[in-house]
């Protein structure tokens, strides 16, 4: 990619609720059709039209820039979103997630994770064993931002995603979100769910497992969602966590590898 590149963010809300959010690493040459594109994508989301859209662009710091591979990808297909939460629960205990703090971060992204009950804007950060939520701001939540492709890591992500017929910009971009939550300090695991109410997919993350995705986290029509990063016990340098996560610029020039969707079959 073309240097220097740019960090653009994109935040957009509605009647003072998060509605909207995107995040990029861009050339100078795609900067401002991005930004067309992001500005485009907040006044035509599907739960109402953007009242205000704050978008910020820096240039980012060539020395800082890190290169990573995106995890691997898994489906594991669930009759419905009961069964999909207790699948994504089996897999969060696996990654080292106490059931105390998989039943809090559920509970919470259910009924809506900030003070007011609405979504937020970022994620929450879950001590992993005690389950008790430690993001400074329990509105804002913590937002991952400077992370992106290579044109030819995007590229085969297209290729790969499509012949799976999951090319969409759910997916691309949380798989290149949770590529970035699962290498930052101290965090375990992911569990994320999706606000839009047509898009039931969800899915839990680590370094070790992979993405691993449930088509139903959540029931149609539901606009309650977020995400959770939990935190291994002891290893919690909040600030640096939350500088890794907010400002260390990433790139990922590799994929991970694709995998065909499975059954869930409950532990018995
Ligand atoms: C979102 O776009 O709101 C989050 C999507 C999470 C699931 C993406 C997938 O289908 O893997
Ligand atoms: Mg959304």
């Amino acid at each position: 990619m073309k240097r220097p590149l740019y960090s653009i963010r994109m935040q957009a809300s509605r009647n003072g609720h998060h509605l909207s959010g995107a995040e990029h690493l861009s050339t100078k040459a795609e900067l401002e059709p991005l930004a067309a594109s992001l500005i485009k994508r907040a006044l035509e989301h599907m739960r109402g039209r953007a009242e205000t859209i704050q978008l910020s662009i820096d240039k980012v710091d060539e020395a800082q820039i890190g290169y990573g591979v995106l995890p691997d990808l898994h489906t594991y297909l669930v009759d419905d979103y009961h069964q999909g939460r207790r699948a994504a629960a089996a897999i969060l205990q696996k990654a080292g997630v106490t059931s105390a703090a998989i039943e809090g971060a559920m509970v919470a992204m259910a009924s809506g994770a900030a003070p007011d009950g609405h979504n937020m804007r970022g994620a929450m950060l879950i001590d992993a064993v005690s389950g008790y939520r430690l993001e400074p701001d329990q509105a804002r939540g913590v937002r991952v931002s400077r992370m992106d492709l290579t044109e030819q890591a995007r590229h085969e992500l297209t290729l790969g995603l499509r012949s799976l017929g999951l090319d969409n910009a759910h997916v691309r971009e949380a798989l290149v979100l949770a590529g970035k939550v699962v290498t930052a300090p101290g965090v375990l695991a992911e569990l994320c769910w999706s606000d839009d109410p047509d898009y039931t997919a969800g899915y839990v993350a680590s370094a070790q497992l992979g993405y691993i995705r449930f088509p139903h986290l959540k029931p149609k029509g539901e606009e309650r969602g977020g995400r959770a990063f939990f935190l291994a016990a002891g290893e919690q340098n909040l600030s640096e966590l939350i500088d890794y996560l907010q400002c260390k610029p990433l790139l990922f020039d590799h994929i991970g590898q694709f995998h065909r969707s499975r059954q869930w079959v409950e532990p018995s």
